[in-house]
């Protein structure tokens, strides 16, 4: 693989406790295709055969990572965008049958081929802006065939588009309509016959549970917790979205790689995140979409130093938005964050939420060459303009997705 040496760059490392970790006038060379060496551009010397990139002071970021997605599915909703507009809950919409069960239904009927293909034009508008890394859930099967349907085309788009991806096993996301009122016996599918399979097939690098009045107890997530345990695997939840069970605090406590939504998550409750190390994955798409007005706990999540990730939860119903760009706005304009917080969200903290931190997410020797090249000196235009997509390069693994034109 060619070293490649990228020059008179300004670079956002994230490499050091908070802030953008900002190196002007910088430069950074890739080897074999990770982060070799990084430095002030006056201090290198390109060896022969070496390809130099001059950045012309432009923003050099780690590929983004969006930590937090359903994008195999198959359909839309657009029926019940336009329900919602008519007066129609969430809840509501979920409680008489849609929701998450129409789109079950959608991906039951579709193949592989068909949900691939649907899901591919997602994944690359995420592409387009820089992401290298996203994760991927179950969750619209909630059979063991239809399950590994889905985790099975998500490894593909990996494979397929050249971008690293995470396969999280969500099965216990909405009660199957064969299993009404029986929602401990479909638990127990899920422990003894869906998770163990799937995991079998190497399809599930995390499993999650969405921990929810319309979805399962903390008590159902134990035991879903509890399975992952026995099969090794890490563990993360959908929790407090719509209200406080206490879902993230039980994920917590349980080493959790993170816990997601949180708008109802408890004071008292932050306190568990920052003793487990968890992650909390912000998810500023759903809260917009919903027209949520209930915000997370920023300043207590602040205060306890509890990392804070973003990501698109990039879905059907609550978060048909595909564009990582626009969740670091809407998580500036709606939660406050600042760039720097949203841009950390969407990089180091992001990859802690799949627990990539030591592999990707930060400009660190050492780290893989997961980069994007940006046409921005500053990185707060990341997060403060919207409808432009100013990504002009990537790199994924040391080899380049897309090279920037020469100009
Ligand atoms: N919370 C969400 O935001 C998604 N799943 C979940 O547990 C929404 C899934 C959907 O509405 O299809
Ligand atoms: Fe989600």
């Amino acid at each position: 693989m060619p070293s490649t040496l990228f020059t008179n760059a300004t670079l956002a490392c994230f490499d050091a406790a908070d802030g953008y970790g900002l190196r002007a006038q910088a430069a950074l060379r890739v080897d074999e295709g990770r982060i070799a060496w990084l430095g002030a551009a006056s201090d290198c010397e390109p060896a022969g055969g070496t390809e130099v990139v001059d950045c012309g002071g432009r923003l050099l970021t780690p590929g983004l990572v969006d930590c937090h997605t359903h994008l195999v599915y198959g359909g839309d909703r657009a029926d019940e965008f336009e329900q919602r507009l008519e007066g129609a809950s969430y809840a509501e919409i979920a409680a008489a049958g849609g929701g998450i069960r129409a789109t079950v239904a959608a991906t039951r009927r579709a193949s592989e081929e068909e949900l691939f293909a649907q899901a591919r034009p997602r994944v690359q508008a995420l592409l387009a802006e820089g992401v290298t890394t996203l994760e991927i859930k179950s969750g619209y099967g909630l059979d063991c065939e239809t399950e590994i349907k889905m985790l099975r085309v998500a490894a593909r788009l990996g494979d397929e588009l050249g971008v690293r991806v995470q396969k999280t096993f969500l099965g216990a996301h909405a009660l199957p309509p064969e299993f009404d009122g029986r929602a401990d016996a479909y638990i127990d599918r899920v422990c003894d016959d869906m998770l163990p399979r799937a995991a079998a097939e190497g399809l599930v690098d995390a499993v999650d549970v969405f921990v929810e009045s319309i979805a399962f107890s903390p008590a159902q997530a134990e035991r879903v917790f509890d399975c992952a345990a026995r099969l090794g695997l890490p563990i993360k939840a959908h929790a407090e979205q719509l209200s406080d069970l206490g879902g993230a605090a039980l994920a917590a406590a349980r080493g959790a790689l993170s816990v997601d939504h949180l708008e109802y998550l408890s004071e008292t409750d932050v306190a568990l995140l920052a003793a487990n190390g968890t992650v909390a994955v912000l998810l500023p798409g759903a809260f917009y979409v919903l027209r949520e007005t209930r915000l997370p706990p920023l300043e207590a999540l602040r205060a306890h130093g509890v990392p804070l990730a973003l990501a698109s939860d990039g879905n059907p119903g609550s978060s048909p938005l595909h564009s990582l760009l626009l969740i670091l706005n809407l998580g500036c304009t709606l939660f406050r964050l600042t760039p720097a917080e949203a841009l950390r969200g969407v990089t180091l903290n992001g990859a802690k939420a799949l627990g990539l931190e030591d592999e990707i997410g930060s400009l660190e020797v050492g780290k893989q060459a997961d980069l994007a090249l940006w046409d921005v000196d500053r990185p707060a235009m990341l997060a403060y303009r919207v409808g432009i997509n100013p990504c002009r390069a990537v790199m994924q693994g040391g080899a380049w997705r897309r090279r920037p034109e020469t100009s």
